[in-house]
């Protein structure tokens, strides 16, 4: 272990809503019961490595600006990778997470060959899982990075050369290895550049094909091994590519239907990429409970302004109450959690600031939860949708659902008995200000 990295920070603890030191908990009080779990329990926060700890603060405009030592590229790439994996879990214990999240080539460098790369990345799950021991801290999920190195440009299971389909899978099943050993609780696949930048140089059927094929591997895989955790698929509509092909939630469950994998595998709902799909953090969670694909989530947020995946950490508990009354409308989580899929703005360079924004990250979800289980916990909302749906529990109501009527019937039906329905309020400013109240009086 090399010296402490953030020396001048303690623990976080929770010091209550009226609290004014800004690096204690408002909100997230770990032991506090919520609907029968406890706060850590409902909410399973994760922080990532890659934005955290493998990113200097470059953009696609600029430099980096942030203090990370361990990405000096003179220094030795096994020791650096060592020196950040000790900053990593120092700020994993200081802030109090129960889990953490990686990429396999953000806790070890590539080598010059694919050999050695695994040899890299099995000496740091050696590393790691030493500091798991000591700290308690567990993985939420690993996934494979197949999207930085050159030879990934055009997809790694849709690459239009079946080697670069091969390399992915070896990729793939060394990082599914790694996460199985360090006990795991999800395996997730980004697919960044599985899409096209251009139809007109692309095969899509086929492409669909690959990708298939792809992932009923993985599933294989998971089995062979023994991994007893979760296969998520993170949706994206696009960034980088033009056209990403697990565009959403409701995309990805028609695409596992079509290869016979939806009940193997889930997604891993990212709050900003919902937004980039025109949809809602809400929407997303409610379509994919809806399909039984709901698993976890990637927790930040994007910029109004701007139509990319700026990774901003959440701090809206309007928007964030929404898509918590969907998760445990759904029956919560189970081996999903919230991941900090986040980046600090690139001005934010004082070490302090990454506890900053995990710290209003974290009391923003727990202040969600809070109005989400308390939405419940009143039961207007529901007893509001019981009512609206009433007629269709009805015995006419369920012959209409098992198909017991054709087409022809019911119009039968209505021009005899001329049905006239009257239109009745859906009272969604109602409700808007019942969610408002709720908030209000949250403490
Ligand atoms: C990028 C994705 C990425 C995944 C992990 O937009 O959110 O960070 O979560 O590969
Ligand atoms: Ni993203
Ligand atoms: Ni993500």
């Amino acid at each position: 272990m090399t010296d402490s990295f953030f020396p001048q920070i303690s623990p976080v603890g929770y010091e209550g809503p009226s609290s004014d030191n800004p690096l204690a908990f408002r909100w997230y009080d770990k032991d506090r019961l919520v609907l029968g779990k406890t706060m850590e329990e409902q909410l399973r926060f994760a922080v990532c490595y890659w934005h955290s700890f493998n990113w200097n603060g470059a953009d696609v405009f600029g430099a980096g600006t942030f203090d990370r030592p361990w990405l000096d590229p003179a220094a030795d790439p096994m020791a650096a990778a060592r020196q950040k994996m000790d900053a990593a879990f120092e700020f994993f214990s200081k802030l109090g997470v129960p889990y953490f999240s990686f990429h396999d080539r953000d806790i070890a460098p590539e080598g010059e060959t694919f050999e050695q790369s695994c040899a890299n990345l099995d000496e740091m799950v050696d590393y790691a899982a030493t500091h798991m021991e000591r700290s308690g801290l567990e993985v939420l999920w690993g996934t494979a990075q197949l999207f930085f190195q050159p030879r990934y440009a055009a997809g790694a299971a849709t690459n239009p050369n079946p080697d670069v389909f091969k390399h992915a899978a070896a990729q793939v099943a060394h990082c599914l290895n790694a996460t199985h050993r360090l006990g795991g609780q999800n395996y997730v696949l980004w697919g960044g550049r599985e899409g096209y930048e251009m139809l007109l140089n692309t095969r899509m059927d086929q492409e669909l094909d690959q990708l298939g094929q792809f992932l009923t591997m993985v599933v294989q895989h998971k089995y062979d091994i023994g991994f007893q955790g979760a296969i998520l698929i993170e949706p994206k509509p696009q960034e980088p590519t033009k056209h990403q092909y697990d565009h959403d939630s409701a995309t990805v469950y028609g695409f596992l239907k079509k290869y016979g994998l939806e009940d193997e595998i889930k997604v891993n709902i990212e709050v900003n990429h919902a937004t980039l799909s025109g949809h809602d953090f809400d929407h997303e969670v409610a379509q994919a409970v809806a399909c039984g694909i709901f698993g976890s989530v990637d927790a930040n947020r994007g910029d109004d302004r701007l139509g990319w995946d700026t990774d901003q950490f959440p701090n809206s508990v309007d928007q964030m109450s929404l898509g918590v009354y969907q998760i445990l409308k759904g029956g919560g989580f189970n081996t999903g959690g919230f991941m900090f899929d986040t980046k600090l703005r690139r001005q934010s360079l004082a070490r302090d600031d990454l506890f900053h924004a995990h710290v209003g990250a974290m009391d923003t979800m727990a202040k969600s939860l809070l109005v989400a289980a308390a939405l419940i916990e009143d039961g207007t909302l529901e007893t509001l949708i019981e009512e609206r749906y009433a007629g269709w529990s009805s015995p006419e109501g369920s012959k209409l659902l098992n198909g017991e009527y054709s087409l022809a019937e019911l119009h039968q039906q209505v021009m005899t008995t001329n049905i006239d329905p009257a239109p009745t309020s859906g009272r969604q400013e109602m409700i808007e200000n019942l969610v408002n109240r709720t908030i209000e009086r949250i403490q």
